[in-house]
């Protein structure tokens, strides 16, 4: 990937905060940034409709975190967030601004790991690959109720043991967020302020690979064909159950499997799009919003855009891009035809690899 001068200031280093809807992405910022802007959910369903950059001052340098909206969200498919993701990295080495790396929130309170779960570890270790788990922290929320101490403290142990192991073996570090301000700036400390980080799906991005074919991309259409699989199998046995077994055991199984049968048919309908919006060349998309931003914000002010305007520009696009996907042709097609070849002179600069 070569970094292109935008003539943006990009002093800012990028963290990416991700997790599961509702395990507290937005009231971690909220709390690291102080702003009341923030906004964190209430209800149950997910919160964050898309992702966003927020400015923080820790110890003086400047971060950009991105705020994600969580997988499993009622409202956005596995696709919409992954791509987002993919949109704001694209950006951050576009410009050449450095990732100092991924704090990965997980609900303490949860009592089981969900689909759901499973699917957003893999992505994770697919998006970052096993050479950079070192720059990522994993990071348990909501240890507030004192009386269920005991109990999360023993799902931690089974989360380390059982699923977070090999990110652990790698170099991620696990710690809890306590809920305060000071927890949320004690666990930001821990990245390495030094790293610049070139995560595995920037790599694969680099040199417009579509991203379908990346390894994330991949992941979630393999997803997506064995949960269709899965359904079918649940039909044939709920048909042949019918006419081998007694009512009273038939009522119970079919009761069971008609609520995994809702869950599965959800995530179908939800993700029935994402085959065709994963069929785009992000890189190439992503200069082409930038220019937009540029442009955009020029006419407006007169000035070029801060990178975190820029950034919350481009993931604006991003979104809207993807929701306007529905059956046919991809819209991308006409847009990447229209982007400008990078300037001459801003060719062939390096993107380092890793500052220490
Ligand atoms: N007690 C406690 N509550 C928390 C903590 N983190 C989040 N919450 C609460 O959990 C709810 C969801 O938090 P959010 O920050 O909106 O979750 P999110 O991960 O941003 O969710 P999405 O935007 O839907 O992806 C809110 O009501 C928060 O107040 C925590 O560490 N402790
Ligand atoms: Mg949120």
């Amino acid at each position: 990937m070569e970094v292109v001068d935008w003539h943006i200031p990009t002093d800012a280093c990028m963290v990416l905060v991700l997790g599961e809807t509702g395990a507290g992405k937005s009231f971690f910022i909220r709390k690291l940034t102080s702003n009341s802007e923030v906004k964190v959910g209430h209800a149950l369903e997910s919160c964050t409709q898309r992702s966003q950059p927020w400015e923080a001052d820790i110890g003086g340098t400047q971060l950009l975190l991105i705020d994600t909206p969580g997988f499993d969200d009622t409202v956005r498919s596995d696709g919409d967030v992954v791509l987002e993701i993919a949109s704001s990295l694209s950006f951050q080495a576009t410009l050449g601004m450095r990732l100092l790396g991924i704090i990965y929130l997980h609900d303490i309170t949860v009592p089981r790991m969900r689909g759901s779960l499973k699917r957003e570890l893999e992505m994770l270790r697919l998006i970052v690959g096993p050479e950079n788990y070192r720059n990522v922290l994993l990071v348990t929320t909501k240890w507030g109720d004192k009386s269920r101490r005991r109990e999360y403290e023993n799902r931690q142990f089974q989360l380390e043991e059982n699923y977070w192991e090999d990110l652990m073996l790698g170099g991620a570090a696990c710690h809890r967020f306590e809920g305060s301000a000071d927890s949320a700036k004690a666990i930001v400390a821990q990245l390495n302020f030094r790293a610049n980080v070139v995560l595995a799906l920037q790599k694969e991005l680099a040199g417009s690979t579509s991203f379908n074919q990346t390894a994330v991309g991949r992941y979630a259409e393999q997803s997506r064909s064995k949960i269709q699989h899965e359904l079918d199998s649940m039909s044939t046995m709920s048909r042949d159950d019918t006419m081998t077994t007694s009512r009273t055991t038939s009522s119970a199984l079919s009761s069971t499997l008609s609520q995994s049968t809702t869950e599965k048919e959800e995530f179908l309908r939800s993700t029935a799009l994402d085959s065709q919006k994963m069929d785009v060349k992000i890189d190439d998309q992503v200069r082409l919003w930038i220019k937009e931003a540029i442009r955009e914000e020029k006419e407006r002010t007169k000035q070029k855009p801060s990178a975190a305007r820029a950034m919350n520009s481009v993931l604006a696009k991003t979104s809207s891009f993807f929701k306007s996907f529905k059956s046919g042709p991809a819209p991308y097609q006409s847009t990447v035809s229209s982007y400008t070849p990078v300037p001459q002179q801003a060719q062939n600069i390096p993107y380092v690899a890793e500052l220490e």
